[in-house]
C-alpha cells in the first residue's frame, strides 16, 4: 500500500504549478546563431518540426524567428506533461557588409533574452577568422554558449554509414580532428575552454547530446527548470525558494524517500 500517495500527489501538484508559472513567465529559450549557411534554420526545423525557409544558395533568414515548441515528458508520474521551449533562429552573420551592422545590432538586442546560445560552425569551413571576430564581440553579450560543429555528414571522405546512421570510421577521425582544432582556436578567442559537439541536422545525428549540452549550460537560477524537463535525478534540482514553499505546503517534514520519488517525476525527451 502506498501510504504517502496523497501527500505525494499534493507535492507534485505544487511543483508542477511552480514549474508552469516559471515557464509562463519565461519559456526556456535557446538562441541558434552563427554565420550564414551553417545550417541554423535546418537544425531548428529538425528540432522543432517547423518549416522555416532554408536555402542551399543564398543567405536566407533575415530576422530573429522565434519558435515555441512543447517538449513532452516521457515516463515518470507526470508522463505527458508538456514544457514550453522557445528556439530562436538568428539571421546569418557575414552575409554582406551592408547587412552585418544591422544583424549585429539584432544579436546584441536578442541574445541577452536567451538562456543559452547555440553557436553553430560548419565542419567544412576552415576560414574561421570572421567567426572568431563575431565571437569575440558577442561573448560579452551572452557567454552561456554551446558550440556545435554542424553538417558533419559533409566531412571527407563523404562516406556516411547510412545503415547505422553514423559517420564512417575515417569520417569520425576527421570530425574529431576538426572538433579538436576548432575548439583550440575558439578557446583562444574567448580565453576559456570551448568544446564542440559534432552534429548533422540533415542526418539527425547527435541531436540528443547537443540538447543535453544546452541544458547543462543553462544559467544557475534557471537550471532547475531545464533539468526538470530533462530528468528528475538529483535531490537539488528545485531551488531553495521553491523547495521551502513546496515542503511547507505538503504539511510537514516529508520523508526523503517521498522526496526522492518526486524527483523522478520527469524524464524529458527531445
Ligand atoms: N548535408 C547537410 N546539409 C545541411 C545540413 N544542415 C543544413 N544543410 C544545408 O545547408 C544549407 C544552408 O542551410 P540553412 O539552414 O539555410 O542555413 P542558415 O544557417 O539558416 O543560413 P542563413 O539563414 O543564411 O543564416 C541548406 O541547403 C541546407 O539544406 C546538414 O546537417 N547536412
Ligand atoms: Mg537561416
Amino acid at each position: 500500500m502506498n501510504m504517502g500517495s496523497k501527500e505525494d500527489q499534493e507535492m507534485r501538484r505544487k511543483i508542477l504549478a511552480e514549474l508552469q508559472e516559471e515557464l509562463r513567465r519565461k519559456p526556456l529559450t535557446i538562441g541558434v546563431v552563427g554565420v550564414s549557411g551553417v545550417g541554423k534554420s535546418t537544425l531548428v526545423n529538425t528540432m522543432c518540426k517547423t518549416d522555416l525557409p532554408t536555402s542551399p544558395t543564398v543567405a536566407c533568414t533575415r530576422e530573429f524567428e522565434s519558435q515555441d515548441v512543447s517538449i513532452t515528458v516521457r515516463g515518470g508520474v507526470v508522463e505527458g506533461y508538456r514544457a514550453k521551449l522557445r528556439v530562436v533562429d538568428a539571421p546569418g552573420l557575414g552575409e554582406s557588409v551592408e547587412q552585418d551592422p544591422g544583424y549585429l545590432e539584432m544579436y546584441r538586442r536578442e541574445l541577452p533574452k536567451c538562456d543559452v546560445v547555440l553557436w553553430l560552425s560548419a565542419a567544412r569551413n576552415r576560414a574561421i577568422a570572421l567567426e572568431q571576430q563575431y565571437l569575440a564581440e558577442l561573448v560579452g553579450v551572452n557567454d552561456r554558449i554551446v558550440f556545435g560543429l554542424s553538417q558533419v555528414d559533409l566531412v571527407d571522405p563523404l562516406d556516411w554509414n547510412t545503415e547505422v546512421n553514423l559517420p564512417s570510421g575515417e569520417q569520425r577521425k576527421n570530425i574529431q580532428e576538426i572538433c579538436r582544432d576548432r575548439s583550440e582556436r575558439f578557446s583562444a578567442t574567448i580565453g576559456s575552454t570551448v568544446e564542440f559537439v559534432p552534429v548533422s541536422a540533415g542526418r539527425r545525428y547527435n541531436l540528443q547530446p547537443l540538447f543535453s549540452a544546452l541544458l547543462e549550460r543553462a544559467p544557475d537560477e534557471r537550471a532547475w527548470i531545464f533539468s526538470g524537463v530533462k530528468a528528475f535525478t538529483a535531490g537539488d534540482w528545485v531551488p531553495e525558494k521553491y523547495r521551502g514553499k513546496v515542503m511547507r505546503g505538503s504539511g510537514g517534514a516529508g520523508s526523503s524517500s517521498k522526496w526522492a520519488s518526486l524527483l523522478k517525476l520527469f524524464q524529458g525527451k527531445w
